[in-house]
């Protein structure tokens, strides 16, 4: 299927004008970054648009100097913006906070002001550990302007996995709040941070923002109310000019095996590339208000809530709570009340709205909207179909953008600020301005069209990051290694993805190539099974492992859960195992299928094969905490009860 009515203009214009404009820029690259670089205000103009030197340590704009804060607020009120709204934020309960462009500046500078007094240098590193209020911003806009480094750490993770990020990173002062909100409960976070930091020797202070009226334990001479320290803080704060490639922050990498990683960006190469990908997916307009409703503990959240529109001097939505909650029809009920344009948010949660039915969509006036878009995984048609048809009314395309923690921004989106692409459900069209994106066979060479292969980046980009926090080794090996060819220069970034091109040139993203069973010698990715078992009318969603087989090695077994409507009996059991067969291959057929209700998944949507996986062979769960819903892993424990 493909999608062009509503977007008539571009059918008849097949994407020449894009297509020269790519062209040119991978051409001469280091020519047009440099002109996409004036995006930014600089203290100091690079002498160098790209060292390639050290590589694969690519260093961009190096000599230039700038600060993130002064470009997202100072540049702002110095032209004239001052009471721009920045942020609309809205409370799960109603209650909503407008934040001009000047009133952040004015609480970003007295904020700054305080992290000096605490001690906090240049280089130094701060864990911030809170809800999704406009006070994270204000941390981390403080941090930029007197820089430091900060690290997010997403306020749903265990004390045991912050005390490992705090540790990583070596952070000197934590803040957080007394409370968070959810679900109508008030959760007391700040508990948590005092068990992570029995065995943090590096913290030096905790700032607490306080918001609920219960008091909650302090620690004398660690601990300090955000509004006592405000009382002592000067009203401005002189914007540290920093080089190009110091680091903005750090974001350890959620969900997969081992010791999470932190993943370093630099300031100046990363600032332009958010900037300009926002701009280039989202043909930006004076009067638009975006809502991305990722949490700001992820990359999506620091690159397109906070970094990149603030940059751009735009206005966000940002909402602290469920997406259905108190009722499913919430964020229809928001874009509504405040006029969102642009709706920005993951395919897990499009299939959880879809699945309470159009009526709570259509209870509401959404002719606001005028783009939709996903993130973090790749949307099954069906789910593509029913945001483009029921939420968006056919009138909005659908931007859908692959990219990871480890590229900043935006590598393949359709481009709508450009030239937007006739849209194919569930494929993210073409790699962005400035972004050399190919297919690779397993042997290094060129995938053919639609052959399934590994994707691939074969130039450096502003966004890249910088390395892993304090492990350079595991960087090289993590990304570099697979198919680069040092002795001859080349260096080629390996995302660990799946992807194919289509005849039409159109990149189609399956899944994590790290996610590999070996199945009687034959190499199969769970996400291909995945994608044939969704094709069958009655499975909403599947998670497929493989469970150790004497003789064959490995075998897949399928967690599925069902539409409404299907009831699970042994028949259907047997349909789907021989569906597989049939539409994908013998040996990727199913050993086994158990459904459940739910999938274990990380809060971004992935599913945690690392954990079914561990139900099944009786292992230890390990750390649980990116976990969405444990009582999915209860589930599937009964599942399988009476089973092995
Ligand atoms: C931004 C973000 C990165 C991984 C990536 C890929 C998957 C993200 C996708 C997508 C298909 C998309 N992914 N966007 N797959 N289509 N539009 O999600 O970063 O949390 O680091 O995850 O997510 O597998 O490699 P991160």
């Amino acid at each position: 299927m493909q999608v062009g009515e509503g977007f008539l203009q571009e059918r008849y214009i097949p994407m020449q004008h894009f297509n020269e404009l790519h062209r040119g820029s991978i051409e001469n690259l280091e020519e047009f970054w440099a002109e996409q670089a004036k995006v930014l205000d600089w203290f100091k103009t690079w002498d160098k648009v790209l060292d390639d030197s050290k590589a694969p340590f690519f260093r961009w704009f190096v000599g230039g100097e700038l600060n993130a804060s002064y470009n997202a607020l100072d540049k702002h009120i110095k032209a004239g913006r001052r009471n721009r709204a920045a942020i609309i934020w809205e409370s799960e309960s109603g209650e909503t906070r407008t934040l001009t462009y000047y009133e952040l500046y004015r609480e970003v500078n007295r904020f700054a002001s305080v992290l000096k007094n605490l001690g906090v240098n240049k280089g130094d590193r701060i864990v911030i550990y809170m809800p999704l209020i406009p006070e994270v911003v204000i941390a981390m806009l403080a941090s930029a302007r007197i820089g430091a480094i900060h690290s997010v750490v997403f306020s749903g993770f265990s004390a045991e996995a912050l005390a490992t990020r705090i540790n990583d990173a070596k952070a000197k002062v934590v803040i957080t709040a007394d409370y968070l909100y959810r679900r109508g409960k008030a959760l007391n976070i700040k508990e948590i941070v005092d068990k992570a930091l029995l065995e943090t020797p590096s913290v030096e202070s905790v700032v607490v923002l306080k918001r609920g009226e219960n008091g909650i334990k302090m620690v004398e001479g660690r601990d300090y109310y955000w509004h006592n320290l405000l009382e002592g803080a000067e009203k401005y704060v002189e914007p540290v000019h920093v080089k190009s490639n110091h680091p903005l922050f750090i974001l350890y990498t959620s969900g997969t095996t081992g010791k999470p990683k932190g993943i370093v960006h630099s300031t100046g190469g990363y600032l332009v590339y958010v900037a300009k990908t926002m701009e280039w997916a989202w043909k930006i307009r004076n009067d638009d208000l975006f809502w991305n409703t990722a949490d700001v503990g992820w990359i999506t959240g620091h690159s397109y809530l906070v970094y990149g529109p603030l940059t751009l001097g735009l206005t966000v939505m940002m909402y602290e709570g469920a997406l259905n909650y108190p009722k499913p029809d919430r964020p229809w009920e928001i874009i509504e009340k405040h006029g969102v344009t642009i709706f920005y948010t993951a395919p897990t949660a499009i299939r959880m709205l879809m699945r309470y039915g159009d009526e709570w969509v259509k209870k509401h006036d959404l002719s606001s909207l005028r783009l939709l878009g996903t993130v973090g995984e790749p949307i099954n048609p069906r789910a593509w179909k029913w945001y483009y048809e029921v939420v968006g009314g056919r009138r909005c395309p659908i931007i859908d953008t692959w990219w990871q923690t480890e590229t900043g921004g935006y590598m393949i989106y359709p481009s709508a600020g450009i030239q937007l692409p006739p849209l194919k459900p569930g494929s993210t069209t073409f790699p962005g301005l400035g972004v050399d994106a190919d297919v690779f066979r397993q042997d290094g060479s060129q995938a053919g069209p639609n052959e399934r292969g590994l994707l691939v980046i074969k130039k450096p980009w502003p966004g890249m990051l910088l390395g892993i926090w304090g492990n350079d080794e595991r960087y090289i090996r993590t990304y570099w290694k697979r198919f680069s060819r040092p002795e001859e220069g080349v260096w080629i970034y390996y995302p660990a993805d799946y992807a194919m091109k289509d005849e039409d040139g159109y990149f189609w993203v399956f899944g994590r190539a790290d996610e590999v069973l070996n199945v009687s010698g034959h190499r199969l990715g769970t996400a291909e099974i995945e994608h044939a078992l969704v094709l069958h009318p009655a499975v909403a969603e599947a998670a497929v492992i493989g469970r150790p087989d004497e003789v064959k090695g490995e075998v897949p077994v399928a967690f599925v859960i069902l539409k409404e409507g299907y009831i699970p009996n042994e028949r259907l059991k047997l349909e789907l195992i021989s569906y597989v067969r049939e539409t994908l291959s013998p040996i990727a057929a199913p050993a086994e299928v158990f459904f459940v209700n739910k999938l274990p998944k990380t809060r971004s949507g992935k599913i945690m094969r690392r954990v079914l996986k561990a139900i099944s062979t009786d292992k230890s769960l390990g750390d649980l905490s990116t976990l969405e819903d444990e009582a999915s892993v209860d589930e599937i424990k009964a599942a399988l009860e009476g089973f092995k």
